[in-house]
């Protein structure tokens, strides 16, 4: 079954009776927050993770859109006016008051540990650190990448692809990120999976991928263009190490869109990557490469390897 959202099942809870036992992140700056919880009707034991995101305001003077905050239909209360300034509470309509729902159910402790908050600590992985440490514990607890293969065999979100390039080796799909809304271009966000199926990340690329790199970028970035008229030299176009999924993928946002995870503690720039693989085949598989990890049975491998645990150095922000 499929309707015009794309939704293409039917899912086995009711949100409504989604009760709550833990906030898990309250992000006041993103105006998202991450609950776990259960559906009581379904199971006690299977936990379930939602968040909620407050969508972004839109950005035409119609009243479906942020004119809506100015007509008859939104009630306001004045907080404070003192001379010229004036501060008040604002009661929109609910059709431009929406909020994004993020369920993952039933969630892993994984997922939990990765939805919580966690001491962060920033560490430098040796070629070696990956081969003896990472590589090994990816191995036997990486999450699941069936949500990946049900989207390359067209079993889920097929209705949401924007471009698909079928090629086996410099293949991709463009699909709509599980963060985004799919509605306001302002916060686009797009995935690039990609048909190979033996790249893990960033570690395993080397120059025989460079035509698969250039092409998720010039195909995509066109794509972009084409369907949600963002000029290709307005979007950022990145890699995450270490990503959550190993099977290769590159992230599109609009430069003018904050997201999580795009700061330079996580994101590789695609253009840099073909550059330092062209200059060097090899690159990746000799460099060193930090990462940032919170507080898990990982780091602790790393500890114990009494690898140099580097002092947070890096001014940028982490979200
Ligand atoms: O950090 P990493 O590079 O592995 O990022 C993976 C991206 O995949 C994140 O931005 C997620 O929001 C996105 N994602 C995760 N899941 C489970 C799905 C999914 O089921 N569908 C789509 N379209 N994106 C997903």
């Amino acid at each position: 079954m499929s309707d015009d959202k794309g939704v293409t099942e039917q899912p086995s809870y009711d949100l409504s009776n989604f009760k709550i036992s833990e906030i898990l992140l309250n992000n006041t700056r993103s105006k998202t927050i991450t609950l776990l919880g259960i559906f009581p009707d379904l199971s006690d034991e299977d936990k379930a993770i939602v968040v909620l995101e407050k969508s972004a305001f839109g950005s035409d003077s119609t009243e479906d859109s942020v004119g809506g905050y100015f007509s008859q239909k939104t009630s306001y209360k004045a907080e404070f006016i003192n001379n010229i300034y004036g501060n008040f509470e604002g009661l929109p309509p609910k059709e431009i008051n929406k909020v994004k729902i993020t369920v993952i159910y039933p969630a892993t402790e994984k997922h939990i540990d990765k939805y919580s908050i966690r001491d962060k600590h920033l560490v430098l992985e040796t070629p070696i650190l990956y081969e003896n440490v990472t590589e090994p514990y990816l191995k036997s607890t990486q999450f699941s990448l069936d949500w990946v293969y049900n989207i390359l065999e067209h079993k889920k979100e097929k209705e949401r692809i924007v471009f698909e390039d079928q090629d086996p080796q410099t293949g991709f799909i463009l699909i709509p990120d599980l963060k985004w809304d799919g509605h306001s271009i302002e916060t686009l966000y797009l995935l690039a999976i990609v048909h190979d199926r033996n790249i893990k990340s960033l570690r395993d690329l080397t120059d025989k991928h460079i035509p698969l790199l250039t092409n998720i970028r010039d195909e995509g970035l066109k794509a972009i263009e084409n369907k949600y008229n963002i000029k290709q030299d307005q979007v950022r176009v990145y890699v995450h190490y270490q990503p959550s999924f190993y099977h290769f993928h590159v992230h599109f946002n609009p430069l003018n869109n904050d997201v999580p995870g795009m700061s330079c503690d996580k994101s590789h720039m695609l253009d840099t990557i073909i550059n330092n693989i062209t200059l060097m085949p090899d690159y990746y598989q000799k460099a060193t490469l930090p990462f940032v990890l919170h507080d898990s049975a990982l780091f602790e491998k790393f500890q114990e390897q009494e690898m140099r645990r580097v002092k947070p150095r890096l001014s940028c922000d982490s979200n």
